[in-house]
């Protein structure tokens, strides 16, 4: 199907040239052309009968470490097969474009700083690195052990994917991270999340609140929508290296 034309308002061109403070939100959805599932997409093979809301929590870790673990690996997997797209490039050529840019990232899958982007707060950790599962140890490791429910070396305890599960805190330096600069920016642009989970949710809103224009990038309209300033409704893919384009003249 031929993509609909993306049109750059020649408003937004002005607003992101002169911008000095550009702060970015991205969810499952810029990953989406990079072939990884989003959380909304129904989950493919063994996995299609589990409710991924379900499977990332403390509880079904503590009540079955295998079936939470196998779904990890299924999902790095997915991840070390999937390649950043134009969408993850686009964000990083904008990244060296603006004096004060944040990249906030709720996806796990590390595709933004393998594109390039350095100032990254990724808010629910990273499906790369595991960590002990004690709460009174630290030790993390950045490679998967080949065992299926491998156990910390330090205390014994079993090792967990290093991300957020649903109804844990987020890790407070990335959360304040991320806050600042949801509340310091003149453009905050929120791609690819349908804009459910908290606390990464309000965070346009904080950026509304103290006085940001948004862009949003979606092709599902969402609660934000009606508050963006600009809304594209193609995929990130396509919609970023046009703005890029549009606004500093590059490919
Ligand atoms: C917390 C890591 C304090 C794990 C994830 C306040 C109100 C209501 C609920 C709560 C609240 N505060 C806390 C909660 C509970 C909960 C929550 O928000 N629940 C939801 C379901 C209502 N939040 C928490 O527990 C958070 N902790 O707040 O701590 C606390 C604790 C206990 C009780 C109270 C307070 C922790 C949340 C972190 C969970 N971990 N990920 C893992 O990945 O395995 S969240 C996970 O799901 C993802 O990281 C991601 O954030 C989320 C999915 O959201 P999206 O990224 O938006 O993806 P989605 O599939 O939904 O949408 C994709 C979008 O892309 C779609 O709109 C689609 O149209 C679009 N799209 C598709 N293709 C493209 C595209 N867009 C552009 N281009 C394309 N090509």
């Amino acid at each position: 199907m031929q993509a609909s034309p993306i049109t750059v308002p020649s408003g937004l061109i002005d607003m992101l040239r002169t911008a000095r403070s550009v702060t970015v939100l991205t969810g499952a959805g810029i990953s989406a052309e990079s072939g990884i599932p989003t959380f909304r997409d129904s989950q493919t093979g063994l996995w299609a009968q589990y409710d991924p809301h379900q499977l990332a929590t403390p509880e079904a870790f503590a009540h079955n470490p295998k079936l939470v673990m196998d779904w990890y690996r299924w999902r790095r997997e997915l991840v070390e097969r999937a390649a950043p797209n134009p969408g993850h490039y686009a964000l990083a050529q904008i990244e060296q474009r603006v004096d004060r840019f944040t990249l906030i990232t709720q996806n796990v899958d590390g595709l933004h700083t393998q594109a390039g982007s350095r100032r990254v707060v990724e808010l629910h950790g990273n499906i790369h690195r595991l960590r002990c599962s004690s709460a009174r140890c630290a030790y993390t490791v950045d490679h998967w052990p080949d065992e299926e429910t491998p156990h910390c070396p330090q205390c014994g305890a079993l090792l967990r994917p290093d991300v957020v599960w649903f109804g844990e805190m987020i890790p407070p330096g990335a959360l304040q991270a991320a806050l600042n600069a949801s509340r310091n920016c003149q453009v905050f642009l929120s791609i690819g999340t349908s804009g459910v989970v908290e606390p990464a949710a309000s965070l346009p809103y904080e950026a509304l609140r103290a006085g940001a224009s948004v862009i949003e990038i979606n092709p599902q309209p969402t609660p934000l929508s009606i508050f963006a300033k600009y809304y594209f409704s193609q995929p990130a893919g396509q919609v970023l290296p046009e703005i890029t384009r549009a606004v500093w003249d590059e490919v």
